[in-house]
């Protein structure tokens, strides 16, 4: 009992270890600084805090419901005696206050801990970098709620490369023959970035690429020439990178960010036999055939691939009925491509892609859309 008692006590311990309350500074807080974007109330918010200067950091809010703003906010955290206080003010869409010209909401400081800033009656909770939930308690009629407001950053992506795409007034048919009018018209793209694996050679590895679109999909056809095509690991969820194989980088939006586990952005892995792997919210590989349709011509050294990719968003839902939209000239999307290489070995001896990236760590397009290149969709 005696030993259980101490067990206990080692595992209360540490959890509060975890849970180390931070001081009541504004540094501590800064992660907040941002412009957050998300839904709440069955409508779309916004809330822009900008970084802490003089002792105060501030806010403005806005919430849109079905088209027409509702009302505004104007918040502000200030250090007030080895303290921090939220305090907010609600404006009405013509922007007449809610509250009496002296009266402001208060939040008095709790805590703060590494992931969360507890307010009384208002928490910010942070999910990631580019993530957070703000827990607020409203009152209604006596009762009070809870509500959350999820909130995703809005991450100004760097311009790494721009290329305009070219539509096609007929669609390719995928059959690995680029005999179609679009792709003898279309000007290739290298595919000449080593993001992995040591100096290579020409008969090694070489690549281009051509894009096109219509409004069901965008079209890819590239020309790899590889020495030895590989599939070692015949079940497609198995390792599905070290195999020869064509990746699709694709953020619908071009919103950058991060995008491992969620569909922020897809990196869609082409197989030599055409299964198309990424990575599912459940943190494992999952087959997105349906997402890709794609053929593969070898002769000797040289494989062309023709590949059409529908487009989703952002809400994409793993387990759930989901449709791609509908492209048209304007259009900008986060893009990347890239190829896997191996010819004899347990992992893949080459990753080669169509970015330059900055930095040592190159390999970084399966987590960051921020280093895919812009497309720009034209008509002509
Ligand atoms: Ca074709
Ligand atoms: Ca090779
Ligand atoms: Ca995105
Ligand atoms: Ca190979």
């Amino acid at each position: 009992m005696k030993y259980l008692i101490l067990f206990l006590l080692v595992i209360l311990v540490s959890n509060a270890q975890t849970e180390k309350t931070l001081a009541p500074k504004l540094e501590n807080i800064a992660w907040i600084s941002g412009t957050w974007q998300g839904e709440a109330f069955g409508g779309i918010t916004e809330e822009i805090w900008s970084e802490p200067s003089a002792g105060s950091m501030m806010a403005s809010f806005k919430f849109i419901n079905d088209g027409k703003v509702s009302f505004y906010e104007i918040e502000v955290i200030r250090e007030v005696e080895n303290t921090l206080m939220l305090q907010l003010k609600h404006f009405r869409w013509d922007l007449k206050g809610w509250e009496g010209k002296d009266e402001t909401v208060d939040f008095p400081l709790i805590k703060i801990t590494e992931n969360k800033v507890v307010f009384e009656g208002m928490i910010f909770e942070k999910v990631s970098e580019s993530e957070m939930n703000i827990f607020v308690d409203i009152e209604t009629k006596g009762k009070t709620e809870t509500v959350k407001f999820n909130y995703k950053k809005k991450i100004d992506k760097p311009v790494n490369q721009f290329n305009t795409v070219k539509k096609a007034t007929i669609k390719p048919v995928i059959d690995g023959k680029a005999d179609e009018e679009i792709w003898k018209n279309n000007t290739w793209l290298p595919l000449d970035q080593r993001w992995l694996g040591n100096p290579y050679t020409e008969e090694d590895f070489s690549g281009r690429y051509k894009l096109t679109w219509t409004e069901d999909a965008l079209y890819l056809l590239a020309e790899i020439e590889d020495d030895k095509l590989i599939d070692n690991n015949k079940n497609p969820l198995i390792a599905w990178w070290d195999d020869d194989c064509l990746e699709v980088f694709i953020d619908e939006d071009n919103s950058g960010g991060e995008h491992q586990f969620n569909h922020n952005a897809f990196a869609y892995h082409i197989a030599l036999d055409g299964n198309v792997v990424d990575m599912s919210t459940q943190k494992k590989g999952k087959l997105y055939n349906s997402h890709i349709e794609s053929k593969r011509v070898t002769t000797v050294n040289k494989t062309i691939w023709e590949v059409r990719i529908s487009l989703f968003n952002d809400t994409y839902k793993d387990d759930a009925e989901n449709s791609p939209i509908k492209l048209q000239a304007g259009k900008l999307m986060g893009f990347a491509l890239a190829y896997c290489d191996n010819d004899n070995s347990k992992e893949r001896e080459n990753f080669i892609g169509s970015v330059y990236v900055d930095g040592e760590d190159k390999n970084r397009g399966w987590i960051d859309a921020n280093i895919f290149g812009t497309l720009k969709l034209i008509n002509n």
